[in-house]
């Protein structure tokens, strides 16, 4: 039994499964809009999904002959919600893509933010405050809640607020920008409400119920003045394999060994078995975790697209997990069985349509950056890396990172990039340098860790999961001289992992690094803590993180 039907376009941009699947959770029928008369002229609610590259958004809605019946759609009174590019289609123009005409509600360009200060994209948690108190709660928006962006580009509040619309505002590191806004049928937010756990289903839900402003606690002042910003992401890591019996469990390595240790006649030898992978990724999204990885950590042996058991996790996941969901594993150009020959980017494309938010890229970019490198620091444009970034977005493309310490006794030893150790090595080494491994650590390769960071972030990724070989499954918490060397050579995210197994660690990592976000997997798989766990002890400690497990739909 549904309780209405919402129309969607569909502009083939992007991964609209997460949408469909929330709004479905909400109980809505969903009729996909690829041309206009395919409903547009019946539709009683419209929703305007746009992924990836400003131009490539307005592009196609323009080759589709969307803008004039848009404008028609928006005259007749009836209500639309655009999210992310979708919101940014309404100003004039962007940046991103000069030359390339929005539909022009709002007479002003959307900008880049400054990277000069701090990581872009802006990936994560962050506010969407409504200024003026009395229109608090505007579609359900809560200024004591977080929702999930991913966009290097941004409005400016000036221009919306002069053209009469109400404004929802998020502030990263100082540099105000829309988060939402409204003006009399026309609603849009630049987060992903579908990626926004309950937080965000209450905003689809309160605008599909025609609920402008839902009755919600209006904020203290001091409570606001705390919650606003970016908050500290805690991300829940499930490495992904067959097991024995050729099931895909949940497992978990030591220092990158998945097998039990012990005796061969039980479970020694064994692939060590954490569970179901949807059950687990549901269980972690319902502790607080703010984003969920799957990492199929054998798939380098086999061709993902035989691989159907990983893109039904995928599918079955992302039908009641609603954050962002990443994927690793065996992305690269490949060759199934038969012969066929499978770019990455129909690799990826395939795992967007399955439910994938971002798709990690970890042998493949070693790769591609030794060429990069072999030819003089020139990008090919075609490396897997290059055309899945191209396509959805630097925000859709993280590089996994499985570096092993290599101590050397002094800096001329090597022409790696090297670093000073707090911790010598078993000969008393004070230097070390990060080698970079393929086929999950399986190969050493003569790359150092800055050189890979450095080369994959001009070849478009917008995220970087820097794991630690040395560090994974230890206990012992993460690699923080590593953690910062990197992001000091990088502008985009970095994600911390590896060595994690108390709370405290997350709240070292974020207090002696300046990681944009922390993962955990052994101390959440082996139940030795929750997610919300980490999350209570870090909010004690006064860090900003999200916590809407007061919600409920
Ligand atoms: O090379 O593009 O096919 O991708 C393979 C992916 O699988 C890479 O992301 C690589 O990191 C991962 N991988 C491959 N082998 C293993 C292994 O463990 N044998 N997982 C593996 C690496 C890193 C994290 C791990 C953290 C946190 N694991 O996923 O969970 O280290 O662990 P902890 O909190 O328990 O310490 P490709």
């Amino acid at each position: 039994m549904t309780v209405g039907t919402v129309h969607v376009l569909d502009l083939e941009t992007g991964n609209l499964r997460s949408l469909s699947n929330a709004l479905t959770k909400l109980g809505y029928e969903v009729k996909w809009v690829k041309k206009p008369s395919d409903g547009l002229d019946i539709a009683e609610i419209l929703l305007f999904p746009g992924v990836g590259n400003f131009g490539h958004v307005v592009t196609e809605l323009r080759n589709r002959g969307f803008v004039e019946p848009l404008r028609t759609y928006i005259a007749s009174g009836r209500p639309i919600m655009a999210i992310c590019v979708g919101l940014q289609a309404f100003f004039s123009g962007s940046t991103e893509s000069p030359g390339v005409k929005g539909i022009g509600l709002i007479p002003a360009e959307v900008q880049k933010f400054n990277d000069s200060t701090k990581s872009v994209p802006h990936i994560g948690w962050n506010s969407a405050y409504v200024a003026n108190v009395a229109d608090e709660g505007l579609y359900g928006l809560r200024s004591d809640s977080k929702y999930y962006y991913v966009h290097s580009y941004r409005a400016d509040v000036e221009a919306p607020l002069r053209e009469g619309w109400t404004v929802a505002i998020g502030n990263y590191n100082g540099e105000e920008f829309v988060g939402a806004m409204c003006k009399d049928n026309v609603f849009a937010t630049q987060f992903h409400p579908e990626k926004s756990g309950v937080a965000g289903l209450k905003v689809i839900q309160a605008f599909l119920q025609g609920n402008r402003v839902s009755k919600v606690p209006a904020p203290q002042t001091e409570t606001l003045k705390r919650n606003i910003g970016l908050t500290k992401r805690v991300i829940a890591c499930l490495d992904v394999r067959t097991n024995d019996d050729g099931d895909l469990v949940v497992t978990k390595g030591d220092q990158y060994d998945v097998r039990e240790k012990g005796a061969t006649t039980d479970v020694g030898g064994k692939v060590r078995n954490l569970g179901k992978p949807v059950e687990v990724a549901e269980r972690y999204y319902l502790q607080g975790a703010d984003e969920v990885t799957f990492l199929n950590i054998t798939s380098f042996r086999n061709c993902p697209l035989v691989d159907t058991p990983m893109l039904d996790i995928l599918k079955k996941t992302s039908e009641t997990v609603f954050v962002p969901l990443t994927i690793g594993g065996g992305i690269r150009d490949v060759v199934d069985p038969d012969g066929t020959k499978i770019s990455a980017l129909d690799v990826a494309s395939l795992y967007f349509r399955s439910g994938a938010d971002k798709v990690s890229i970890g042998s493949d970019a070693v790769l591609a950056a030794e060429q990069f490198y072999a030819k003089g620091e020139e990008l090919s444009g075609d490396t897997p890396l290059e055309t899945i970034s191209s396509a959805y977005g630097a925000q859709a493309v993280v590089v996994s990172v499985d570096p092993k310490r290599v101590y050397v006794s002094s800096k001329e030893s090597t022409s790696h990039h090297v670093i000073k150790t707090a911790y010598p090595g078993p000969n008393g080494e004070e230097y070390v340098w990060y080698q970079c491994t393929i086929k999950g650590g399986r190969e050493l390769r003569d790359l150092d860790v800055r050189q890979l960071v450095t080369a994959v972030e001009k070849m478009g990724a917008g995220e970087i999961l820097l794991n630690c070989i040395d560090k994974d499954g230890t206990n012992s918490g993460f690699d923080l001289e590593l953690i910062n060397d990197v992001k000091s050579a990088v502008k985009v995210p970095v994600i911390a992992s590896s060595g994690a197994g108390k709370p405290e660690h997350f709240l070292e990592v974020f207090e002696e690094t300046t990681t944009d976000a922390a993962l955990g997997a052994g101390m959440f798989h082996r139940n030795e803590y929750k997610v919300a766990d980490v999350k209570n002890y870090l909010s004690g400690h006064g860090l900003l993180v999200r916590n809407d497990s007061q919600l409920a739909l």
